[in-house]
C-alpha cells in the first residue's frame, strides 16, 4: 500500500470512530450484556481461585476454543478477492446464460486462488497446481467455474481423486513433507498411472510456480456445455487470460521466496488491489459444434488433454476485474464454498467423468467443513437472485421461515414456491441422448497417454525445457526408492528422449536399452490395452505455440518491483530519475538501504528506506539497480549485498548499476553490458558512470522481457 493511501484510510477510520453512535463502540458479550472489565477474571479475592460463575471468561474462551473450521482437504491455502465480470458483447449465439448476453451488465464475482497440496499455512510458493476458483453473482443465480491454472489433471476418473490426494499430501506417518510433491508416495503413485503423464509436464515446468496470481492463466479443464435459446448445444472449454501475461519465477528463486515471505503471492494480490492496479483477466472459450464432437484423436471427455489453441482458437469473450479486497479473511476466503453443480441456464454439462465425480464432492466436502446444509445462508455464499423453496432447518438456520407450508403441491399456500417453465428462466437440463450398458470402463478415446504429454513437452523453449528436466531432476532426487526412479524414466522415454536422457543423468540411472511398456492398471471397454495404449492422438512433432510461456505477449512492466540498493550520501538525482522513469511505465522502485529508516542523498535530499538488506532480497524483486554514491563500496563488504545482485542475476532478471555501484557488480562476478549495447535481449547487466536517459529507457526495455532467459547456461543434453 502506498503512503498517500494509507494515509486516506487511516483517515477514513478516524472519521468513522468520531461518528459512530458511542453504543456501537461499547464492549459486550455475544448476548449483549456490557462488560465492564475484559482483563481480570472474576475471582474470590484478588489472588483466587477464579470463579465458575463468570459467564463473560467462559463465554470468551468457549468462542475462541472453537474458533478454527475444518481446513479445506485439498486447496487449504487460498487468497481470494471481489471483483466484477462483464461480456464484450453477446454471446446469443452460443448461450441464453443471462450475464453472458448483455454487455451492459457487471457481474459481482468472487475469485479464490489456492495451492492443492498444503496446509491453509503452507508456503505460497510450492511447485504445485494453483487454483483459480470464480464464483459469478449472475441474476440467474450463482455459477461457479471452479478450475485451475493447468488445463489438464492428472487422472481421468474421480474414483482416483482420494488416491492422487492420498499419495501427494505428507507421508502420513511423519507428516513430511509439506506442500510438496518431491517425496516417495507421490512419485510411486505417479509412475503406476501413465494418464498423468501430460499433467505430469504441467506440473514439472515453470507453470508450477507463478510469478503472481495476477499472471497466470486459468482453464476450467473440463468440456462443458452450452446452450442457446433454441435448445442447441455445443461444447465449451473455458480459459482466463491474464492481461499481465503469463509469468513465472524460477525454482531456486521459489524456494528463497518461501523463506523470506511465504505470503508473496496473497501479498502481491492484496497490495496489487489496495494500491488500484486491478487484476484483470479475459474470459476464453472454445467452442465445438456437437457435430464436431469426433473430429479429434482424442476424447473431448478426457480431462488429462486439452484442445490445441491452434486446432480451436480460444475466443477472448468478456473482462474479470479484481477491485476489492476481502474485509474479512475467515468469513469470506475461508468460508466461501464453490461447487461446479452451481450452473445456470444455457450452461450446462459433459459427460467427463472427472467432472461428473466432482459434482458430487463438492457439496459434500461443504457439509463436513462448513458444519451443515445452510452454508449456502453464509453471506460469501448468498446468492444475489432470490431464493425460495420448501428446504427447511438444519444446523445455524438464518431464515426465519413463515407459514405452515413446507411442501409441494400443496393448496393451502396457492402452490408456492412454484416451478418455473423454460421460458420464464427454470433451468432444463440439456436431453442428451444416452444409450448404454452400465459398465466400469473408459472411453477407448482416453488411452493415448503420451501423444500430448510429448506435444507440451516439445512445445517449450530451450529454457523452459531444461527447466522442466531439472524440475523432474529435483523431484525425482528426493525419492529414495529406486524402483520408483527407474519406472518414471520409462515413462518419460515414452513422452520425449531428451526429456528422459536429461533426467536420467541426473539421476545417474542408465537408460535401459529395452524401454518394458510402462505399467497401465486401468482396462478399455473391449478389454483390449495393446488396441488403444499406442495410438497416436497428435503427431509425434506437433507443436502448440500457446503451450509456451515465452510465446504469449509478454505484457506490460506495470505493478513490478525493482529493489533499488542505497548507500549512504548516494546518488540523488541518479535514484530519483531512476525511480521516475519506472514510475512512467507503471513500475516501482523500493529503496533497500543498510538499515530502516531515514537516508540522505548526496543533494542533502532525505529518503525513506523501507527495505533493508536484512528483511528484502532480490528474490522479492524483478529487477534491481545499485545506486552509485561515494558509500556504495562499503556494500562490497556485505554479503547479502554480494547474494542480491547475484541471485537477481543467476534468476535472469534485469541487473542495472550506475557510478560506484558497478563496483558490486564486479565483486558479485557479473558480468558487465553497456546501455548502448544493440541487442536489447542482451543477456548482461546495464551499468554506466551515471543516470541518463539512456540507462533509463535501456533498463525499462529490458524490465518488460520480464525474464532472460537466455543468460542460463545450458545443460549440454545429448540425444
Ligand atoms: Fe477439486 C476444491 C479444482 C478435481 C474435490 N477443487 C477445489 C478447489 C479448486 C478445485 C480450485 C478450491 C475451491 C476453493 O477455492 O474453495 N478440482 C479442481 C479441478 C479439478 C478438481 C480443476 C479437476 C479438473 N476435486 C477434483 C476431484 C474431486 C475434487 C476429481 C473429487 C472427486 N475439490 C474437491 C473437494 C474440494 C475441492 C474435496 C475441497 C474443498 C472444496 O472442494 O470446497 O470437494
Amino acid at each position: 500500500m502506498n503512503g498517500k493511501k494509507r494515509a486516506q484510510l487511516e483517515k477514513r477510520a478516524q472519521l468513522e470512530a468520531h461518528t459512530k453512535d458511542p453504543r456501537e463502540s461499547m464492549l459486550t458479550t455475544n448476548h449483549g450484556v456490557r462488560i465492564n472489565d475484559d482483563q481480570n477474571t472474576l475471582k474470590v479475592g484478588d489472588r483466587g481461585p477464579s470463579l465458575l460463575e463468570d459467564f463473560h471468561f467462559r463465554e470468551k474462551i468457549t468462542h475462541f476454543d472453537h474458533e478454527r473450521i475444518p481446513e479445506r482437504v485439498v486447496h487449504a491455502r487460498g487468497s481470494a478477492a471481489h471483483g466484477v465480470f462483464q461480456v464484450y458483447e453477446s454471446l446469443a449465439r452460443y448461450t441464453k446464460a443471462g450475464f453472458l448476453t448483455d454487455p451492459a451488465r457487471q457481474t459481482p464475482v468472487f475469485v479464490r486462488f489456492s495451492t492443492v497440496a498444503g496446509s491453509r499455512g503452507s508456503t505460497d510458493l510450492a511447485r504445485d497446481v494453483r487454483g483459480f476458483a470464480v464464483k459469478f453473482y449472475t441474476d440467474e443465480g450463482n455459477f461457479d467455474l471452479v478450475g485451475n491454472n493447468m488445463p489438464v489433471f492428472f487422472i481421468q476418473d474421480a474414483l482416483k481423486f482420494p488416491d492422487l490426494i492420498h499419495a501427494v499430501k505428507p507421508e502420513p506417518h511423519h507428516e513430511i513433507p509439506q506442500a510438496a510433491s518431491a517425496h516417495d508416495t507421490f512419485w510411486d503413485f505417479i509412475s503406476l498411472m501413465p494418464e498423468s503423464m501430460h499433467m505430469i509436464m504441467w506440473l514439472m515446468s515453470d507453470r508450477a510456480i507463478p510469478r503472481s496470481f495476477r499472471m497466470m492463466e486459468g482453464f476450467g479443464v473440463h468440456t462443458f456445455r452450452l446452450v442457446d435459446a433454441t435448445g442447441t448445444s455445443r461444447f465449451v472449454k473455458f480459459h482466463w487470460k491474464p492481461l499481465l501475461g503469463v509469468h513465472a519465477v524460477a525454482w531456486d528463486e521459489a524456494q528463497k521466496i518461501s523463506g523470506k515471505d511465504p505470503d508473496f503471492h496473497r501479498r502481491d494480490l492484496w497490495e496489487a488491489i489496495e494500491g488500484g492496479d486491478f487484476p484483470e483477466y479475459e474470459l476464453g472459450l472454445q467452442i465445438v459444434e456437437e457435430s464436431d464432437e469426433f473430429a479429434f484423436g482424442f476424447d473431448l471427455l478426457d480431462p488429462t488433454k486439452l484442445i490445441p489453441e491452434e486446432l480451436v482458437p480460444v475466443q477472448r469473450v468478456g473482462r474479470l476485474t479484481l477491485n476489492r479486497n476481502p474485509d474479512n479473511f475467515f468469513a469470506e476466503t475461508e468460508q466461501v464454498a464453490f461447487h461446479l453443480g452451481n450452473v445456470v441456464p444455457g450452461i450446462d454439462f459433459s459427460n467427463d467423468p472427472l467432472l461428473q465425480g466432482r459434482l458430487f464432492s463438492y457439496t459434500d466436502t461443504q457439509l463436513i467443513r462448513l458444519g451443515g446444509p445452510n452454508f449456502h445462508e453464509i453471506p460469501i455464499n448468498r446468492p444475489t437472485a432470490a431464493t425460495h423453496n420448501n428446504q427447511r432447518d438444519g444446523y445455524m438456520r438464518q431464515e426465519i421461515d413463515r407459514g405452515r407450508v413446507s411442501y409441494q403441491p400443496n393448496s393451502l399456500a396457492g402452490n408456492d414456491p412454484k416451478q418455473v417453465p423454460e421460458a420464464a428462466g427454470g433451468y432444463v437440463t440439456y436431453p442428451q441422448p444416452i444409450e448404454g450398458s452400465k459398465v466400469r470402463a473408459r472411453g477407448a478415446g482416453f488411452f493415448d497417454h503420451y501423444s500430448q504429454a510429448r506435444m507440451f513437452f516439445q512445445s517449450q523453449s530451450t529454457p523452459e525445457k531444461q527447466h522442466l528436466i531439472k524440475a523432474l531432476r529435483f523431484e525425482l532426487g528426493k525419492v529414495d526408492a529406486a524402483a520408483v526412479r527407474e519406472r518414471m524414466i520409462h515413462h518419460l522415454a515414452q513422452v520425449d528422449a531428451m526429456l528422459a536422457t536429461g533426467v536420467a543423468r541426473g539421476l545417474g540411472i542408465a537408460l535401459p536399452k529395452k524401454m518394458p511398456a510402462p505399467p497401465n492398471l486401468s482396462v478399455p471397454a473391449d478389454g483390449n490395452l495393446k488396441a488403444h495404449q499406442h495410438r497416436q492422438v497428435v503427431d509425434r512433432d506437433v507443436v502448440s505455440a500457446a503451450l509456451s510461456m515465452t510465446s504469449h505477449v509478454p505484457g506490460p512492466i506495470a505493478t513490478r518491483k525493482v529493489g533499488i540498493l542505497v548507500a549512504a550520501r548516494f546518488d540523488g538525482a541518479g535514484v530519483a530519475s531512476m525511480v521516475k522513469a519506472l514510475a512512467g511505465r507503471g513500475a516501482k522502485g523500493l529503496l533497500v538501504a543498510a538499515e530502516l529508516g531515514e537516508i540522505t542523498a548526496d543533494d542533502g535530499e532525505v529518503y525513506l528506506a523501507g527495505l533493508s538488506i536484512l528483511t528484502a532480497a532480490s528474490v522479492l524483486f524483478d529487477a534491481v539497480y545499485v545506486a552509485g554514491g561515494e558509500a556504495a563500496p562499503e556494500w562490497l563488504a556485505e554479503a547479502d549485498a554480494i547474494e542480491f545482485v547475484r541471485d537477481a542475476y543467476k534468476h535472469c532478471k534485469p541487473v542495472a548499476a550506475t557510478g560506484e555501484g558497478v563496483q558490486l557488480l564486479e565483486a558479485a562476478r557479473i558480468p558487465v553490458g553497456g546501455p548502448d549495447d544493440p541487442d536489447p535481449a542482451d543477456d548482461a547487466t546495464i551499468v554506466a558512470t551515471k543516470v541518463t536517459r539512456r540507462v533509463t529507457q535501456r533498463f525499462t526495455d529490458v524490465m518488460a522481457q520480464h525474464r532472460l532467459w537466455s543468460r542460463e547456461p545450458e545443460l549440454h543434453l545429448p540425444l
